[in-house]
């Protein structure tokens, strides 16, 4: 791959070590996910045997996190986070990125647990952090694709991503996939404590931090294949939270591109790729 290639020349020259060289951490959020947790790991330390791996497990009453424990038990590279209640993505993502922080990784990765992200395809987003400070799987760009997804999901899925772009003026075309990988610098740098949001709206609303914070962002393609095990734990309340954030910074947002607009500042709004 042309990417690799230029990691080697980059490191063989001397000059800034790609990511293979770097630290990275694989962040899996765990809510009754028994079965599927082995599968997925076993995915990814066979797909990229560099990376570790942090199991973020909400006190999953089918017994995950102790799946998990065996797991570390028997892989140096594994670790697990156990909170004691369901909170919702947001908060476990929020635990998950300080583990990793003061644990000086230089790259966060989010992955899902199910297998909707295939960690085969983790190498495309890392070798994308050559230009990038976060990189997005993106599922609504030449070359990426959903398998097995209900026609309602993917209705909401690619309408949320259409809403975001309008309300927020945003040129990405999945800011609501949970498939990314940051530079730590980004989670350094953005005001963890105040991101309050729940729900899978987590993810737009770190997307939107990080490009208002002026970072670079780009998206490679990924195939997002609908779980064969379990239940989605997407709800109702989940929809609702994102719609009115979204709106919330929408709004926030234009005010303030006609605020610059009269005192003659530029806002910032749209994504260096
Ligand atoms: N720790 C934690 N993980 C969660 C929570 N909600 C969802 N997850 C995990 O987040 C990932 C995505 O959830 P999923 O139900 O598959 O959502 P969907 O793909 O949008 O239907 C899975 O790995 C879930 O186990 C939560 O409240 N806490
Ligand atoms: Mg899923």
């Amino acid at each position: 791959m042309a990417v690799a290639d230029d990691q080697e020349l980059a490191s063989a020259q001397g000059g800034t070590p790609g990511p293979d060289a770097e630290k990275v951490l694989v962040i899996i959020p765990t809510y009754n996910e028994r079965e599927n947790l082995p599968l997925i790991v076993g995915r990814l330390r066979a797909a990229v045997p560099t990376a570790y791996v942090l199991v973020v497990d909400d006190g999953s009453p089918d017994g995950t996190g102790a799946v998990a424990d065996e797991m570390a038990a028997a892989d140096e590279k594994i670790n697990v986070l156990h909170r004691t209640e369901k909170a919702g993505l947001g908060a476990a993502y929020i635990a998950a990125f300080k583990w990793g922080l003061a644990a000086g990784y230089d790259v966060l990765v989010e992955m899902d647990a199910d297998g909707s992200h295939a960690p085969e395809q983790l190498p495309r987003l890392l070798g994308a952090l050559d230009h990038a400070d976060l990189v997005f799987g993106a599922r609504y760009i030449p070359g990426g694709s959903v398998v097995n997804w209900p026609k309602r999901r993917e209705f909401l899925s690619k309408g949320g991503n259409i809403y975001c772009r309008i309300v927020l003026g945003v040129k990405l075309h999945d800011i609501t996939g949970g498939y990314r990988a940051y530079r730590s610098v980004v989670l350094r740098t953005l005001e963890l404590d105040q991101v309050a949001s729940h729900g899978y709206c987590f993810q737009v609303d770190l997307a939107w931090r990080t490009i208002q914070a002026g970072f670079r962002t780009a998206e490679v393609p990924i195939t997002f294949t609908e779980r064969a095990i379990g239940t989605s734990k997407m709800s109702g309340s989940i929809v609702k939270e994102a719609l009115l954030k979204v709106t919330g910074w929408g709004i926030k947002h234009r005010c303030r591109q006609v605020k610059g607009l009269v005192t003659g500042k530029r806002v910032k709004n749209t994504v260096r790729t």
